[in-house]
This record gives structure tokens, C-alpha cells and sequence, in this order.
């Protein structure tokens, strides 16, 4: 099978469209067949899949019973203990070591046994607030043994942000380092989970994995140590068969309110997601190095860090650095290094690396067969870079468009079968109906060169399946929008040949780094400041992270406008939501611009930060037009 970089058919493509045209008009034998080919289940299932979009209860491989951490360990551990299932890179490059399927299941046993002790019972809920280390693999399929649900919080969130996810997932017991290390950095993150908890009465158990060895309070009673822990009890716990339908995991994400979304996944139809994409669109094989750049704390890191690469049985690598540290080679290294066959990454990794210069590129690299991108749109002239001087023309480019809620690929080239155009995401994955919608008749549009919003007309199983505790939320945002469909928030054109092409969120998330932020959250962040009256932010676009956060803050009376008042806003953000959220630009407005009835236009706020003063629309409309005039004066003397 050769590798196409441009538009012409190769001879998996009919292989494609024939198992696409099954998968969507006999869902029931196509999802059916995979299952029982790719999971191993405790218990077969007699229903495939049952519910509907409109009625919000959608359900998969009913009666079946399986254990996630079984399918991603045990069977590959008994094949065969000494295969490789984790390459650690280290954020010091000489710090690495690997660990095998064998060490894999006694580690997850004995962690899965401290929990248990910790009193953690099947559907308890643990947070995992944990830098990029192998422990934290190991903690989420330890959850998974004893089937306790986890909910990874990013370990760049803020200690009130991970409040706020301990209290509203219930988390009965964190697990956490004493520090984390990134980029040569250090981060306290045994310190933030204390300052977080200070609030969160109901957390009993602290597990504390020693990364760097700093000297750290331990509360009496509640904080104990992993690796004494993990000495008391035996390396083999047999796993807890669950229902395929019981939870997995939470994940939160932004949305378009400030509070954000637990999106609760399932066992069966989970699994079945990421390790259908990881054969289909990744093209794995037996043996095979598996890299993604992304982080535990994302979506991005929960399927294609932990699950995917896993259940194929075949090596992750955990990279705990950054693409510059300590220069710019740090990821080709790692590819050489390790031979690693596919690798993962958001384009705002290749857009820094692009910039830094092609000499950073090293010249070998000759395992590598895919080239995936995810999370953002990827502009043609780093798609070209990347096939041509990452890839050196040999990789197959994969532009991968999903979400927290699908799970796994949702939109997506298949390696080595789908003809791909820089900067679409091609094609739908196999039991994904896109269909594209006119926002404003809500009427679905049919046939090719169409532009809408891009929704899905039949359920999939690695699809959320609720919002935690808010089931109303998720049929309000994803399900009764247009009904009958899934709404991604995505602007989507289907072009002439029938290939996807992502516009970005029609709602209000905005996009940092491959970074999913919602507006509301860092207005409801800002507001927390005493001298903020009233905050606005948008996106704007940034040539490095895609997308920046810019916000428009109007004072409080007796107040003056200061550079140290801009600065303790963005230290406002970082501190009530993380240093990932900060605003790029502040600019202290007296009044925001709002309509009669009190709502705010950021489309004016946007149009004037694009500098199309003169093409802000009608106005009058807002109760005071004179503001865009003088927020049009604040920023021009900002630049
Ligand atoms: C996996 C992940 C989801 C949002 C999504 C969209 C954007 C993701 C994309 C893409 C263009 C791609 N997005 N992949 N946009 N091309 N290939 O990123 O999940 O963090 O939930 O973000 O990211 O806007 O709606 P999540």
C-alpha cells in the first residue's frame, strides 16, 4: 500500500466505502463484529445497541461485561509479559525508562489494592491530578480494575479549578505527586490539590506519588504515600467485570456556560472507539511505537496516550516535557530514539517548531509511517511541513477531528486509504453520519459544496453518553439543538467531493493551543477580581497558538486604569483557572457595548480587535453606541 499525500483513490478506499456503507446501514452487525473482534468480554452481549438521539439514552453491547484495564493489560501481559507497554521520556532526556505489559498488570494490581483500602468502592469516583509520569496510566487503569470511575484533572488547572471538578464529580479520593516537572520546570502540585481540598470536606483519601522527592506536608490521617502503599499488597488483583454500559471515566470540558461539563463515558462502547480508530485510521500494527504528544489531562491523552495504543497491545510513549525542552529537537529525538512508528500532536506544537527552523528536523526518522494531527485546524503551509520535512514525504498526514464527547475519531483519513487535502479532515469514521445543517432554518443541507454546522445523525458508541449529574445539560447542548442529530458547535463545509473541512466553534469556546476555553468560564474568573465590574472575552487569531484570549474589562468606579491593574487580572485568570487560560491582551474599557436588554455584542469586540472598525454593522442597536468609539480608542493605544 503506498502513502498518498495528494487527492487520488488508492485501492483501500473501496475497502473503506464498503465497510463505511455497512457500518451505517447495518450498525448492529458491523459494531457487533468489532466488538467481539477487538475487546475481549467477560460476558457476551446479546443487543448491540439500543436508545436514540432524540430520546438522550443511547446504549450500547448491553449485558456484556468486560473490564477496561483487562482489555488494555492482562491479555497482552499473558501473551507475552516482556513486551514494552510504556516508553517513559522523561523531561530530562537521560531520565527514561520503560515498563512492560507484565510490570504494567502488577503495578495497576497493587495500586487498584490501595484503593480499595483507601475505601474506594465500584462506581466511586477518583480524581487524578497527575503530571505526564507512567503512574499516571497506571492510576486510571487501577480505577478501571476495580471499576471506580476516574475523572482526570489537567495538572495545569488551578487548585480552584480543581475544586470545583473534585466536588462536582463526587470524588471520594485524589490521586496527585508531590511535584511535577515540565520543561525543567518544577510545579507544586501536591501544594495545589492541599489548597484545593481545604474546601472539598467529603475527599478522605490522598495518594501521593513521589516524582521529585521535595519535601512536602503530609496531612495525618487522609495523605499517604504510593510507593509505600503499593509495597503492603500482592501484584495480581483479578478485575471487576463490569457492565459495558457502567462509567468509565469524566472527563470536564469546556462549554458555553462557566460551569464546565463532566462528560461520562462508558466501558463497552469506549473501548470499542478508541481501539477501532487505533486499527483503522492510525493503521497499528503488532510491534508497533506508538507516540501522542497530548496530555492525560485531555481527551487527547485519556484515548490515544492510554486506551488506544493499549488495547492493540502495543508501546505508548508517556513524554512528561515539552517540544523545546532543552531545544527544539526534543520530539524528533524521541522519534529516532525510540523508532516510533506513529506520532500524535496539536499543530500549535508544529507551527513553534516550524518556526524555529527545519535544521532542528532530524534527517533519520525512517519508522515513521503516520503523521496525526488533532485538536485545532491545520493550516496548509504547516500541513506541507509536516509531510515534507517531518515525514520527508514517506508518512501518511492524518487530520483528525473529534471531540471530548465522541470519544475517539469522529471525522478522519484513514493511514494509508484515504486520499487526503491539507487541511481537511477528509472523510467520516465508520458509524458517523455527518450531515450538514443551516443554522438558521435548522434544516439539514443536502449534497456536496454546502457550508453550516456540522451534526450527526446516528449514535456511535464511543459517544458521551451524559453530562455528570446534568443530564438536562447535555440533551440542551448536544441532543435538542436539531433534533434527531448530535450538535458538535462546529462550523463544517462539505466541499465538492464529499471531504469534511472544520471552520471552528459557532459557540462560545474559544481555542488556545489546541486548548479548549470557554469565554464564560474566564468572564466568570475575571468578575471574581473586586474591581471588575463587568468583563467580555473573545478569541482573536494568533499566528503561534491559533487562537487568543483577549478581555475587555470595564472597573469599578474609584478605580484606575494601570498596567499593574491589567497584570493582577491575568493573574486573576491563571489563578482561578490556570496559566493555560490567561488572556493575552487586557483592555480596560469604560463600558462594554450591549444591547437594550443587557447583552453583550462581541462580534463588535471581535471585528474592532481585527481592525474592521469599519465594518462593525448596525450599532444603534446598543444602548449607548458611543462606547465602540472609545473601546475602538483604548485599543488602538494598547498597539
Ligand atoms: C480532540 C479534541 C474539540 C474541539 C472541536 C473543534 C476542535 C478538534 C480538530 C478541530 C479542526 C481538527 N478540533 N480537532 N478543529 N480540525 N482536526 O481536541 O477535543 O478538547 O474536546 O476539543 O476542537 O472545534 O469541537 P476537545
Amino acid at each position: 500500500m503506498t502513502w498518498r499525500a495528494n487527492n487520488c483513490a488508492t485501492p483501500g478506499l473501496e475497502e473503506y466505502q464498503q465497510l463505511y456503507k455497512e457500518s451505517i446501514t447495518e450498525p448492529t452487525k458491523f459494531w457487533g463484529r468489532l466488538a467481539r473482534e477487538l475487546l475481549t468480554w467477560h460476558k457476551d452481549f446479546q443487543t448491540v445497541s439500543s436508545g436514540s438521539l432524540t430520546n438522550g439514552d443511547v446504549a450500547w453491547f448491553l449485558e456484556g461485561e468486560l473490564n477496561a484495564s483487562y482489555n488494555c493489560v492482562d491479555r497482552h501481559a499473558f501473551k507475552d509479559p516482556n513486551r514494552v507497554a510504556i516508553i517513559y521520556e522523561a523531561d530530562e532526556p537521560s531520565e527514561g525508562r520503560t515498563v512492560t505489559y507484565g510490570e504494567l498488570l502488577r503495578e495497576v494490581s497493587r495500586v487498584a489494592y490501595v484503593l480499595r483500602d483507601l475505601g474506594v468502592r465500584k462506581g466511586d469516583t477518583v480524581a487524578i491530578y497527575l503530571p505526564m509520569v507512567p503512574e499516571a496510566l497506571v492510576a486510571l487503569l487501577a480505577c478501571a480494575r476495580i471499576g471506580a470511575v476516574h475523572s482526570v484533572v489537567f495538572a495545569g488547572f488551578s487548585a480552584d479549578s480543581l475544586r470545583d471538578r473534585v466536588i462536582d464529580g463526587r470524588s471520594k479520593v485524589v490521586i496527585t505527586s508531590d511535584e511535577g516537572k515540565r520543561g525543567g520546570k518544577l510545579i507544586g502540585t501536591k501544594k495545589i490539590v492541599d489548597d484545593a481540598l481545604k474546601q472539598c470536606p467529603d475527599v478522605t483519601g490522598v495518594l501521593v506519588f513521589k516524582r521529585t522527592g521535595a519535601d512536602i506536608p503530609m496531612t495525618k490521617g487522609r495523605d499517604v504515600w504510593w510507593h509505600e502503599e503499593v509495597d503492603k499488597w500482592p501484584a495480581y488483583l483479578a478485575p471487576e467485570p463490569m457492565n459495558s454500559e457502567d462509567p468509565l471515566f469524566l472527563l470536564y470540558t469546556s462549554g458555553s456556560t462557566g460551569k464546565p461539563k463532566g462528560m461520562m463515558h462508558t466501558t463497552g462502547g469506549y473501548l470499542l472507539g478508541a481501539a477501532t480508530t487505533a486499527k483503522y485510521v492510525f493503521d497499528i500494527h503488532d510491534g508497533d511505537r506508538f507516540f501522542c504528544g497530548g496530555d492525560v489531562g485531555w481527551i487527547t491523552g485519556h484515548t490515544y496516550v492510554v486506551y488506544a495504543p493499549l488495547l492493540l497491545g502495543v508501546s505508548t510513549v508517556v513524554f512528561e516535557g515539552t517540544p523545546a525542552y532543552p531545544n527544539f529537537s526534543r520530539y524528533w529525538d524521541i522519534i529516532e530514539n525510540h523508532k516510533v512508528t506513529q506520532f500524535y500532536v496539536a499543530p500549535t506544537a508544529l507551527r513553534l517548531l516550524k518556526r524555529a527552523g527545519d535544521q532542528h528536523v532530524r534527517n533519520e526518522m525512517k519508522h515513521l509511517r503516520v503523521l496525526g494531527t488533532v485538536g485545532e485546524p491545520i493550516a496548509a503551509e504547516v500541513w506541507k511541513w509536516y509531510f515534507e520535512v517531518v515525514g520527508k514525504e514517506q508518512a501518511q498526514i492524518i487530520d483528525t477531528y473529534w471531540q471530548t464527547e465522541t470519544g475517539s475519531h469522529v471525522i478522519t483519513p484513514l493511514a494509508g486509504v484515504t486520499p487526503t487535502k491539507p487541511g481537511s479532515a477528509s472523510l467520516p469514521f465508520f458509524g458517523v453520519e455527518p450531515s450538514i445543517i443551516d443554522p438558521v432554518s435548522g434544516d439539514e443541507i443536502p449534497g456536496n459544496d454546502v457550508e453550516g454546522v456540522l451534526a450527526f445523525k446516528q449514535a456511535w458508541p464511543s459517544m458521551a453518553r451524559t453530562v455528570w449529574g446534568a443530564h438536562k445539560r447535555y440533551m440542551d447542548t448536544y441532543l435538542n439543538v436539531y433534533k434527531g442529530y448530535y450538535f458538535t458547535g462546529d462550523g463544517a463545509g462539505r466541499d465538492h467531493e464529499g471531504f469534511y473541512w472544520i471552520r471552528g466553534r459557532v459557540d462560545d469556546v474559544v481555542n488556545v493551543s489546541g486548548h479548549r476555553l470557554s469565554t464564560a468560564e474566564i468572564e466568570a474568573a475575571l468578575i471574581e477580581h473586586a474591581a471588575v465590574a463587568e468583563s467580555a472575552v473573545v478569541g482573536v487569531a494568533d499566528e503561534l497558538t491559533g487562537q487568543a484570549v483577549n478581555a475587555f474589562v470595564a472597573i469599578k468606579d474609584g478605580n484606575e486604569a494601570s498596567d499593574a491593574l491589567r497584570k493582577e487580572f491575568i493573574l486573576q485568570v491563571r489563578r482561578s483557572i490556570g496559566p493555560f487560560a490567561a488572556p493575552k491582551a487586557v483592555f480596560i474599557v469604560p463600558d462594554l457595548p450591549k444591547t437594550r436588554s443587557g447583552k453583550i455584542m462581541r462580534r463588535i469586540l471581535r471585528k474592532i480587535l481585527a481592525g474592521e472598525e469599519d465594518q462593525l454593522g448596525d450599532i444603534t442597536t446598543l444602548s449607548d453606541p458611543s462606547v465602540v468609539e472609545k473601546i475602538i480608542a483604548v485599543v488602538h493605544e494598547a498597539r
